[in-house]
């Protein structure tokens, strides 16, 4: 989603913004603008729809400079893919924004501006942001107080940043609900969404708190809360070890992380997971005290997450005996629900930033949950921060907008999650070893899963012609169907359905023909029996079936069937494993398919807009 990146130098600050930029890209964008400040208070601005490249093919064909600037990537929420409509926007050629969020009372300050006498020049709620600040500095004596001022009049979400050409020396800058990250250099001063754009400059931050505003020259930075009162916020130095340029020898981010599953899935392990049992203390201090009472959980997620939570239900209720909801954030926080006794929040996000589960956790903790857990991939990300608890999965930096990696280490950390309360809650002793032995054969199992390579790419040209296809499962399989198929939809847009397989009767064999692929993914547990029949009514309606069994499911391919065959595996862990076939799969796909597989359309990487 947006991107913002912002720079207060002595040199020329565009190759950074640019560069900035690019490293943005992973989170989804249509359009992208840059605005720089020289000196000599000469303001100039470049906007482009469609990649960063083609905003960096305009500057390199007209070279603009300043020492101070902002630069932006836009996914559009009000108003189209238009050059117009994309970031910076100006007033009056004086202020200059850029803004990720959505200001929702957007309508009712472009009334009063418009009275006021301000023109529009896009169709953005942006805009408003811009104006306001103008109309502020009427009667304030900094851009700073107009800014603080300004900020008390907007609703809705908003991570900006604002220039004045009259004063080249800072820039302005406001976080409430969007996250927003100053990058300190030496003798110069940066921001970003996303710690990640300033990486090449910097590796020291201060993440900015819901309501700051800021104000950042070269030498200084100067941060009040949200009641302005001056504050210190503390510099931390990154962790983060990525560099945005490396796909690793491999085609797309999304098979090279497709690939790092093995490895990273050990990283999540690691130190964490001793010879029989868990090492204490892995989900922080004071934690055993509140897992040894929880009696209930509630998951909140969004997408995939999503799904690792719909999977872990299966096995917090299963192995753990302790009773679980799972719920989409977004519907979540606009219900009304019930509080158990004794209940576990858990939100569950690779990025940490997601609109829609940061919002959840901040209603739920007023609701009485007795505490808070987030599932995390990205360090210092506000869900981390926000919540009692903090298990961070060590996927590493994701950079392909379909999830993967950040998926089966959340899965991977659930299983440890399970362990930890079926201590308190009766769990079996032969469950607990089973669970612990998958967890120490799961690395080498997903390096097994990963040379089936080379048979899903085959197969994966039998769907390229294909515009719909189901998804079935059983068990803490149907998640991971539902997960297979998102993976589909998202990077082939090729339409997928998945359905807990017992369903089928109820509606879905309706649709079965010859053009309509099923894929199905089928371990060796208890429900495999019943997974055969619903195979069978399947096959006696003329469908086309793709099976990933387990060797001892004795499947055999023939006329309507294709099997393939993965690795055998602890059933705790089957989740886990099956979901990779399923992502080569989808990658394959696409590939034949020829779409922007690291960056589908009109979607992003981080969704910090509801
Ligand atoms: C949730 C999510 C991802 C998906 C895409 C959009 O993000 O739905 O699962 O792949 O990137 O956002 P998060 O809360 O897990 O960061």
């Amino acid at each position: 989603m947006c991107g913002i990146v912002g720079a207060v130098a002595e040199r020329n600050v565009v190759e950074i913004l640019l560069e900035g930029l690019k490293r943005l890209e992973y989170r989804g964008y249509d359009s992208a603008g840059v605005a720089l400040l020289d000196s000599s208070n000469n303001l100039t601005r470049v906007r482009r729809t469609g990649k960063v490249q083609e905003l960096a093919d305009a500057v390199e064909a007209n070279p603009v400079t300043g020492q101070t600037g902002i630069a932006h990537t836009r996914w559009a929420t009000h108003g189209g893919v238009t050059e117009a409509n994309a970031h910076p926007h100006f007033s009056s050629d004086r202020i200059a924004v850029v803004h990720n969020g959505i200001i929702e009372n957007y309508q009712s300050l472009r009334e009063a501006q418009k009275a006021a006498g301000y023109t529009f020049t896009s169709d953005t709620d942006t805009e408003t942001i811009a104006h306001q600040v103008e109309m502020e500095m009427a009667s304030a004596d900094s851009l700073l107080s107009a800014v603080q001022t300004a900020v008390k009049k907007f609703e809705g979400a908003y991570g900006t940043v604002i220039m004045d050409r009259e004063d080249p020396s800072r820039v302005v800058v406001a976080r409430s609900g969007s996250p927003l990250v100053i990058g300190l250099g030496l003798g110069e001063n940066f921001i970003a969404s996303d710690q990640m754009a300033l990486l090449p400059v910097t590796r020291r931050f201060i993440f900015l708190e819901e309501g700051d505003v800021a104000e950042i020259t070269r030498r200084d930075v100067h941060i009040f809360d949200k009641d302005g009162n001056p504050v210190e916020r503390e510099v931390v130095d990154s962790v983060v070890e990525h560099d945005a340029g490396d796909k690793g020898g491999y085609r797309h981010y999304m098979l090279k992380e497709i690939h790092e599953q093995p490895t990273v899935v050990r990283n999540t392990l690691q130190q964490r997971l001793g010879e029989h049992d868990l090492v204490e203390g892995i989900f922080g201090d004071g934690a055993e005290a509140i897992l040894s009472k929880v009696k209930h959980i509630q998951i909140i997620a969004c997408g995939t997450s999503y799904h690792a939570g719909m999977t872990a239900r299966y096995w917090l209720e299963q192995y753990a005996n302790v009773s679980c909801n799972v719920e989409i954030a977004s519907e979540f926080r606009y219900r009304k629900s019930f509080v158990h006794p004794n209940s576990l929040l858990v939100t569950i996000s690779q990025s940490g930033e997601t609109a829609d589960t940061l919002a959840a956790l901040r209603l739920a903790k007023e609701q009485g949950y007795m505490s808070s857990l987030t599932i995390c991939n990205v360090p210092g990300s506000s869900l981390v921060r926000e919540s009692d608890m903090a298990f961070m999965t060590r996927a590493g930096a994701e950079i392909g907008v379909a999830s993967t990696k950040a998926f089966t280490t959340q899965l991977t950390g659930f299983l440890m999650l399970t362990l930890a309360l079926g201590k308190h809650n009766g769990m079996a002793d032969s469950d607990h070893k089973a669970i612990v032995a998958g967890l120490y054969s799961l690395p080498s199992k997903l390096e097994e899963t990963l040379a089936l390579t080379g048979g899903i790419e085959e197969l994966a040209e039998e769907f390229a012609d294909k515009n719909h296809s189901l998804f079935l499962g059983r068990g803490d399989q149907y998640p991971i169907a539902m997960e297979g198929a998102l993976k589909l939809k998202e990077i082939s847009y090729i339409h997928a359905e998945a359905y807990a397989s017992g369903e089928l009767k109820h509606g879905p064999l309706a649709l079965i023909d010859d053009e309509m692929p099923v894929i199905v993914v089928a371990p060796n547990n208890e429900l495999l029996e019943k997974l055969k029949s619903n195979v069978e009514e399947v096959r006696a309606r003329g469908g086309i079936m793709y099976v990933f069994a387990d060797k001892e499911a004795s499947f055999a391919s023939d006329d309507t069937m294709r099997v393939i065959n993965v690795p055998h595996c602890e059933s705790s862990i089957a989740p886990i494993v099956y979901t990779l076939p399923l992502q080569l799969l989808s990658y394959y796909v696409a590939v034949i398919k020829g779409t922007d597989v690291d960056q589908p359309r009109n979607l992003a990487k981080s969704v910090t807009v509801e």
